[in-house]
């Protein structure tokens, strides 16, 4: 199967081998509408973006079929969907995080909205990553944790963060998120992601209060297979940004 046929993440995956990490932008529906992505996904493109994540805690902009396929359009990229609820998903994406929010003891985002999502991505065939979703504590409430209500883990307790890791492994998750959330004061810890990705040997996902090539060239050297970025790149429109933090991800590239 060459990487043109393979599915998103497994080509993903293999890609993250040779460059060091993947850099995915996560792309708001409430925040960028699809007439004006089209220039951002162009820059994204030539800066070296893996691939883009389109999803947020709450979404009503009802026009996510026509930002992805705009943002698909000019940048060429797979498109991932990263949905706070059941009514996040499209079928004109490429596949979708399957995120169970193992944090969360509330059963509507542990499998709850999971079920209602589940027949029509059935019926479009989207690819599903299955997808182990911790948040992490990151200096004031978040949005994700005011809507799902889970309690973030605690940044020093790195062994809970493992615990949690863990029992995603077990229950058959390819993939854990170590989410500070939209925004979010700090970014997770890389010690956490160190050794979540040392303990689980899964691929490790960050995202949340990224907003420097440093940053996220850290919690690539920390093990994160993939390194997300969202807000800081909707304030700072400078390719140069964009830039920055694609070689600091692609650190094997170097
Ligand atoms: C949020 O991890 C993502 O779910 C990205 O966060 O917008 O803070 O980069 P930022």
């Amino acid at each position: 199967m060459d990487s043109a046929t393979r599915p998103v993440f497994e080509s993903l995956l293999s890609a993250s081998s040779r460059k060091g990490s993947e850099f995915l932008v996560l792309v708001d529906p409430d925040r960028v509408s699809p007439d004006k992505v089209t220039d951002f996904a162009d820059s994204c493109a030539q800066a070296g973006v893996d691939a883009f994540l389109v999803g947020g805690s709450l979404t009503f902009s009802g026009r996510l079929d026509e930002l992805i396929s705009s943002i698909k359009k000019a940048a060429g990229l797979p498109v991932i969907l990263f949905p706070g609820n059941a009514y996040q998903i499209s079928r004109e994406a490429d596949a979708i995080l399957f995120l169970s929010m193992l944090t969360c003891r509330n059963a509507d985002f542990l499998v709850g909205e999971h079920v209602k999502a589940a027949p029509l991505i059935h019926r479009w065939s989207l690819e599903v990553i299955p997808t182990a979703y911790l948040l992490v504590e990151s200096g004031p409430l978040t949005s994700v944790q005011f809507v799902t209500q889970s309690l973030p883990l605690p940044r020093g307790k790195i062994d809970l963060a493992v615990a949690h890791a863990l029992a995603g492994k077990y229950m058959g998750m390819k993939l854990i998120f170590l989410e500070a959330g939209s925004g979010a004061r700090y970014a997770v810890p890389h010690e956490m992601v160190e050794a979540v990705s040392s303990a689980t040997a899964l691929p490790v996902v960050v995202g949340g209060g990224i907003r420097t090539a440093e940053e996220a060239g850290r919690l690539a050297r920390a093990g994160a297979k993939f390194v997300v970025v969202g807000n800081a790149l909707e304030e700072c429109k400078e390719l140069s940004l964009l830039e920055e933090i694609s070689s600091a991800v692609h650190f094997l590239e170097r």
